[in-house]
């Protein structure tokens, strides 16, 4: 079987791109090979994996082209992607990462390293100082691991070339994320050099994103699916839904691809679209994942085909999560909401719960308990999200409902694990679990209603299980 060769020669760089992961491949780089299509070709992509070779391995022996696979349902739509340039894996060769990054070519660093690679306190969002790939950097600048490592060693190097900084992009789903990912360059920059840092501060522009398309992790099968229908090998290949959706604040002081010509929508403020969709899809796909994974169900089609599931989703937009949300310019949220339970059950994408349950410690915060927050501010005590919180609590206690063991990954995963063995009774690990401030901040463990309520389902999940509690909770 011949494998997937690519056909134009590679693009001229002008972005960097930190993780050049599925969710990458299925978005920013199919954005960028619109945009070169229809105006300016020097925006290649240089993608940089901060830690396995897997990309490399699987791009460079193909010229970096892969395919993207459009799955809607009962329709398969399949396009070869040539908009990456280059791929290089940051420990084999750091100083290669930061010589593309300093280059006066490149304009944009845009990142999406999933939310532990902004090594931050998921509960304050300040950087955590002896985190150990920061306190590695801060020891070794020139030689960096994390990605504020590397920013700020590239934007140290262009400052002193004289060189115009580049434009900071993140595309990961955090809240805020262009100011969250400020802060930890800053925190970084003033630990190491504070001149450094106020000249950052002044100079270097971080526009925030919302970033929407649901992308499973590519399986085996995918692959030998292509392999048959298309006649060709692609171990880079990805998978993902038809719908996209990109929200950018315009500040890109030293130009960017015409991502607008691709659809990409461009706004002076994003805070309420990535409120919308942390909170509506980030907030019940986590729900789910958890909720689903103890419930036995593998993928969230599975979970959203059980009927209860489906009626938790709707309920929890409508009385739990919608309130919340402050109105987005050009955005219908009950239609919006309406249509990602039709996302979520489209049964050509195996999207699978384990992987969505991934990193809670990290999601829960901007997904579900800055809704809770905003929901007891209101006097009201959001029980289905409560269920959620203790369906993750159930989760990373480490056993099914079957008792078999849960590979539970998370950077807090021991921590978690023992928080909860430390305790007998559901009311003790509540507490304990409620304890670990990374995730909860004070706000809700002071609050009584907010422990008794999640005290409550937590119980309920370990006599009845994930399925009848869900069920009572939608009656
Ligand atoms: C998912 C997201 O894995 C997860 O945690 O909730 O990756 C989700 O599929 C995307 O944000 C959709 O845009």
């Amino acid at each position: 079987m011949p494998r997937l060769a690519r056909t134009t020669p590679r693009p001229k760089p002008g972005i960097v791109h930190l993780g050049p992961g599925a969710f990458f491949r299925a978005f920013n780089a199919i954005y960028t090979a619109d945009a070169m299509d229809a105006a300016a070709k020097d925006w290649g992509i240089v993608a940089v994996s901060l830690r396995s070779t897997d990309a490399r391995d699987q791009l460079e022996p193909q010229g970096c082209a892969y395919t993207s696979v459009t799955l809607a349902p009962g329709k398969t739509q399949c396009r070869v992607i040539e908009s990456i340039a280059a791929i290089l894996v940051a420990p084999e060769d750091p100083q290669a990462v930061l010589t593309a990054m300093a280059a006066p070519e490149t304009r944009i660093v845009s990142l999406t390293i999933t939310e532990k690679g902004y090594c931050h306190n998921p509960a304050t969002g300040r950087l955590e100082m002896d985190h150990p790939d920061i306190a590695h950097d801060l020891a070794a600048s020139q030689a960096p691991r994390s990605a504020p490592g590397f920013l700020v060693e590239a934007l140290a190097r262009r400052r002193a070339a004289q060189v115009q900084p580049f434009t900071a992009l993140s595309c990961d789903n955090l809240p805020s994320n262009g100011r969250l990912l400020r802060g930890v360059v800053l925190d970084f920059a003033r630990a190491r050099d504070p001149e450094l840092a106020g000249w950052i501060a002044d100079h270097v522009r971080f526009p925030s994103t919302m970033v929407d398309r649901i992308t499973p992790a590519t399986t085996a099968d995918d692959i030998a699916h292509l392999a048959e229908t298309q006649g060709y090998r692609d171990d880079a290949m990805v998978a993902h839904e038809p719908f996209r959706q990109w929200v950018i604040e315009d500040d890109f002081p030293t130009g960017r691809p015409a991502w607008d010509a691709a659809g990409a929508q461009f706004v002076r403020d994003v805070e309420r679209h990535e409120l919308m969709k942390l909170r509506c899809l980030n907030g019940t796909h986590s729900t789910l994942a958890y909720l689903g994974y103890l419930a036995g169900y593998a993928t969230i089609a599975e979970t959203v085909a059980d009927p209860a599931f489906a009626r938790l989703c709707e309920r929890l937009w409508a009385q739990e999560i919608l309130p919340t949300v402050p109105q987005p310019e050009g955005e219908d949220l009950p239609a919006y909401a309406a249509a990602l339970l039709e996302r979520y059950r489209n049964p050509a994408i195996r999207h699978r719960t384990w992987q969505i349950a991934m990193d809670g410690s990290q999601k829960l915060p901007q997904r579900i308990l800055g809704t809770v927050i905003d929901n007891l501010d209101r006097g009201q005590v959001p029980k289905g999200l409560c269920l959620a919180v203790a369906g993750w609590m159930r989760y990373v206690g480490g056993v099914d409902e079957g008792g078999s063991d849960i590979d539970v990954r998370d950077p807090l995963a021991n921590r978690l694990r023992a928080a909860s063995d430390s305790a007998a009774t559901p009311e003790d690990k509540v507490a304990a679990l409620l304890s670990v401030d990374a995730v909860f901040p004070e706000k809700l463990t002071r609050n009584p209603d907010f422990t008794r309520v999640v005290t409550r389902a937590f119980e309920v999940l370990a006599d009845r299980g994930a399925r009848a509690a869900v069920q009572d909770f939608v009656g």
